[in-house]
């Protein structure tokens, strides 16, 4: 190579390696931040620092064999490079000593990886005793959840601290993937199967999750939320949503429209929602017995205001790519009226 080659293939080198730099820097940065809402290197429920635990070791092992495998190779690349005096090196096939080393290493090494981690997984599968029991079931886009007690809720899963969460997991329609990333790991939702996970968490707060299996047009938009209350909270909040809705008089055209109206192609909130305490006992759509108790609806996408709500009354397809809330042609009228007894559903 003559000179202004080799300087011209240097400056591309430094471009690359800048560039590499540059989106590194960028990608990893939201990795490390600790307060990102599903950053999972930084647990917070017990299950989950159980599983953080064994990924820091396994982590630091693959990054050790990583950085001796590849130093390795860079080294002998460089020492035995072409252009050097002295010509092949001695060719090492076959060697029984080597053989044997760099396979008990390796066998060594997942042995004890295997030590670890299959007691946490027989652990982690295992029904705790004194769980609240959960079934969450899986639609395309958004997450219903039945508790032993008997509310039925949807988006938000409320948990008490302290205490396991014990989830049936199933699907109606394609398969799903459960994660709220600071409690535990992730399980797949398959529809025609059971699933089960365990969540739990110490700290009162807010905790958001992500359907982590691609299931469609708005797979992105099939967020999750547990909400984690001190227990006597938690019986506060089971004892309220137990209540059947109470609407009051100010609100009586949106409850009449909600459970009488016949909107374009027939369509009847009653036929896809339920309210208890009402007539109303749909099972496509989520219960709305307290709806206006949530903090966000339609999969944990938009917060719970009366503008968001009547955005989504007005259009759910074009708010919510593929929704199966179809556009029901509601005039602005019914809209207003449909949206103060939705909000009045506490
Ligand atoms: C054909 C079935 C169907 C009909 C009819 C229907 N909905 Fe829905 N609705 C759904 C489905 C499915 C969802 C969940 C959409 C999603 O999150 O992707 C939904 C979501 C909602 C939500 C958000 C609830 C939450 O917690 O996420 C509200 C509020 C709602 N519908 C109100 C109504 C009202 C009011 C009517 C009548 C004017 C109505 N729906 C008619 C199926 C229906
Ligand atoms: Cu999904």
């Amino acid at each position: 190579m003559d000179r202004p080659l080799r300087k011209r293939a240097r400056s591309k080198l430094n471009y690359v390696v800048r560039l590499v730099a540059l989106a590194s820097t960028l990608l990893l940065s939201a990795c490390i931040s600790a307060d990102a809402p599903m950053n999972y290197l930084y647990p917070e429920g017990p299950r989950a620092i159980q599983a953080d635990r064994l990924w820091d070791v396994t982590f630091g092992i693959a990054a050790f064999v990583f950085i001796a495998v590849e130093g390795g190779l860079i080294f002998i690349l460089f020492k035995y490079r072409e252009g050097k005096a002295h010509g092949s090196p001695r060719q090492i096939e076959g060697h029984t000593k080597f053989e044997l080393i760099w396979t008990a290493i390796p066998a060594v090494i997942l042995t004890g990886i295997a030590f670890m981690t299959v007691p946490v997984i027989f652990d982690q599968a295992r029904e705790p005793a004194d769980a609240l029991q959960v079934e969450v079931i899986g639609h395309q886009w958004w997450w219903e959840y039945k508790y032993d007690n008997g509310v039925v809720t949807a988006n938000e899963l409320h948990i008490p601290t302290d205490r396991p969460v014990y989830l049936t997991l199933k699907s109606v329609d394609v398969i799903h993937s459960y994660w709220i990333p600071k409690l535990a790991g992730k399980q797949d939702v398959v529809p025609g199967r059971i699933n089960h996970m365990t969540i739990e968490a110490t700290k009162p707060g807010e905790y958001l999750g992500q359907c982590a299996e691609y299931c469609g047009l708005s797979h992105a938009n099939m967020r999750a939320k547990a909400i984690a209350h001190e227990p006597a909270d938690f019986d506060q909040w089971v004892a309220d949503q137990l209540e059947d809705a109470a609407s009051d008089a100010s609100v009586q055209e949106g409850e009449d429209l909600f459970m009488t109206g016949v909107f374009a192609d027939g369509q009847m909130c009653v036929a896809c929602h339920a309210v208890q305490g009402s007539d109303a006992a749909g099972i496509v759509g989520p219960n709305l017995t307290h709806v206006g108790s949530r903090t966000r609806f339609a999969g944990s996408m938009f917060e719970m205001n009366e503008e968001n709500l009547k955005a989504w009354l007005n259009d759910p397809p074009e708010l919510k790519p593929g929704s199966k809330m179809p556009q029901l042609n509601l005039t602005d009228e019914q809209i207003d009226d449909l949206t103060a007894y939705l909000l009045s559903l506490k």
